[in-house]
């Protein structure tokens, strides 16, 4: 049976959801195909059936699984004789502090730096949504949040600095050959990719190398997905 995915869509069918690049780089390490489904943010009803309000939602048979994390966990678990997301031992574990490293420590200050170009990006019938829901979260209106761009790329140099590091002895975050990890800070990458001109790597820096692999990977799905 062919798994459905449940993922954000923008403007122009761009689907730049962070989150969801996490999954369809799972999906495509795992070698399973799926059904790609758009979903505006405002389509809340077309997701109900999972219980709760953001997407990925991935429907495997009888399974229905939100969160990107749980749904990495979820195709290791029922697909173990397929090439390995987190590798043996601790790699699960670490891959998990990873993930919530990202979310905290890169989503969140680059989603300052970028703010108003996702607005630009958001299907126009989630417009509205998008800045009434981003300013109650930041208490400001989104043009004054992305002014402040210059102080948020710093910081996020930054926190970059320990994955740069990391690069520099080894072509992926997890070594040899990508897994889970490298999609999940990837999925951050392609987010910026699809919707802003901002390049926050330049061509000298070991992640801009390690992306522009990623941005091969699998036939160069994700290198088909950029911004309109
Ligand atoms: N922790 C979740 C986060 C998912 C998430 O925030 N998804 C966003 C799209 S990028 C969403 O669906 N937001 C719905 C909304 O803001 O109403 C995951 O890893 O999947």
């Amino acid at each position: 049976m062919t798994l459905k995915l449940y993922e954000l869509v923008g403007a122009g069918d761009v689907r730049f959801s962070p989150y969801c690049w996490r999954t369809r780089m799972a999906l495509a390490h795992k070698r399973l195909a799926a059904d790609f489904i758009p979903c505006k943010f405002t389509d809340k009803e077309l997701i109900a059936f999972s219980g709760q309000t953001k997407v990925p939602v991935l429907v495997d048979g009888d399974d229905v699984i939100s969160d990107s994390w749980a749904i990495a966990c979820h195709l290791e678990d029922k697909y173990p004789e397929r090439p390995s997301l987190f590798g043996a031992g601790c790699g699960r574990g670490l891959a998990k502090f990873f993930n919530s490293w990202v979310d905290n420590e890169v989503n969140a200050k680059l989603i300052r730096m970028v703010v108003m170009d996702v607005y630009d990006s958001v299907h126009p019938d989630d417009r509205d949504y998008f800045r009434s829901t981003r300013e109650a979260r930041f208490g400001s209106r989104l043009e004054r949040v992305q002014a402040e761009r210059p102080v948020y790329m710093e910081r996020l140099q930054q926190v970059l600095d320990s994955v740069r590091s990391l690069l520099e002895g080894q072509p992926y975050l997890c070594g040899e050959s990508p897994a889970y990890a490298d999609y999940v800070l990837f999925g951050t990458l392609q987010w910026i990719r699809c919707v802003s001109a901002l390049e926050v790597l330049d061509a000298a820096d070991p992640l801009y190398s390690w992306r522009e692999r990623l941005l091969d990977a699998f036939g160069a799905m994700a290198r088909q997905h950029r911004r309109l």
